[in-house]
């Protein structure tokens, strides 16, 4: 996953002073007005995408401000936080982060990613006073990086188990915007296994769009999937998932939704809303910084039992959408999974 860019920059060995010259200007001073010496603890949320339709994104940012301005309310000391936007060109991530870096104003660089703790690895070997923390990833050893990881298995398996019992076709969907080790290993796979295990001998019909904001391209992949029968679909392709919705509105098709509450974005068309608490989990986890108490070069692994992976239940738009027999059912899984954990 690591950018064309970046490793034309370290197999060439550019030294981090030209590397640092030649991005600041594209990135860092455009959209940075953090300054070291005015706060005793500079922050930087760097956002791998946009924010718009990627609550993951936007929650990263409001939990990591949310902190910041908690930790200022009560502390001598004071925290600022800067947020930056490195846009949809993945080739450009290692550049954007290697930016952030060079500025060497930030204490910290928090992000959200699965890919980010790769990119960010040569970045922390040039400069190794910084410090990264990531959520929806897994770091391991490097006492520069500390991370969050949600177990995904769950999320992904509940919004298929709901699918399952919806489905009248015995046929589910899932369009995502790119493949990735987690989509393909955990995503993919649990959401199939939840359907099939709802509702014996459900298929799961997976899609990719090829970018996560391509409206057009989101709608054309939904009605290709409806017209071979699929009635309910979960989309994982953030700006692209606004074609999913107003196509399956105008086929009268379902969706199950992930990483947020969005039963409002098409009531009666999104059936479900499964959510991972990132807005908490940025938080806590920004406050910790705050209060010296990272555990740096460790993975803090968290998910339903602990409440940072949640079924929204008490929605009246999921009442309305779903009929009480598949409430009931759904009830007894999450009964199961929480007595399992
Ligand atoms: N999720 C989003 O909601 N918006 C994005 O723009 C986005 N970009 C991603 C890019 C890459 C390279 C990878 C590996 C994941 C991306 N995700 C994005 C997915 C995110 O990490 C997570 O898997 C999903 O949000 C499901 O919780």
């Amino acid at each position: 996953m690591k950018s064309a860019v970046l490793k034309y920059i370290f197999s060439k060995k550019i030294p981090a002073i030209l590397v640092s010259l030649a991005v600041i200007n594209l990135f860092v001073l455009s959209s940075c007005s953090a300054k070291k010496d005015k706060s005793e603890y500079s922050i930087a949320v760097y956002i791998p995408g946009i924010m718009a339709d990627s609550a993951i994104y936007a929650n990263l940012a409001e939990g990591v401000k949310e902190a910041v301005q908690e930790y200022n309310a009560v502390s001598e000391k004071k925290a600022s936080v800067t947020v930056s936007e490195a846009g949809t060109n993945q080739a450009e991530w290692g550049t954007k982060l290697t930016a952030l870096a060079a500025t060497k104003k930030f204490d910290v660089i928090i992000s959200s990613n699965p890919s980010l703790p790769e990119i960010a690895e040569p970045v922390s070997r040039m400069f190794p006073e910084q410090k990264f923390i990531f959520l929806d990833a897994a770091v391991s050893g490097n006492k520069n990086m500390a991370a969050v990881s949600y177990n995904q298995k769950e999320q992904a398996y509940l919004s298929g188990y709901i699918a399952g019992l919806f489905s009248k076709t015995k046929r589910v969907g899932l369009i995502a915007a790119q493949e990735y080790p987690v989509m393909n290993e955990v995503l993919m796979p649990y959401f199939a296994k939840g359907a099939s295990d709802a509702v014996p001998e459900t298929v799961c019909d997976f899609r990719i769009v090829g970018n996560w904001y391509d409206a057009s391209k989101g709608a054309e992949i939904t009605k290709a999937m409806a017209s071979s029968g699929t009635d309910v679909i979960l989309p994982i392709c953030g700006g692209a998932s606004r074609g999913v919705i107003s196509a399956a509105k105008e086929l009268g098709i379902h969706l199950v939704w992930f990483d947020e509450n969005a039963f409002s974005k098409a009531p009666g068309t999104i059936i479900s809303s499964c959510l991972v608490l990132q807005k908490k989990a940025a938080k806590e986890t920004a406050l910790d910084y705050l209060n010296g108490k990272i555990l740096w070069g460790q993975t803090r692994t968290v998910g339903f039992s602990d409440g940072y992976i949640e079924f929204v239940r008490d929605d009246p738009l999921y009442e309305s959408s779903v009929s009480p027999s598949i409430r009931e059912k759904m009830d007894v899984l999450i009964e199961s999974l929480s007595e399992s954990n």
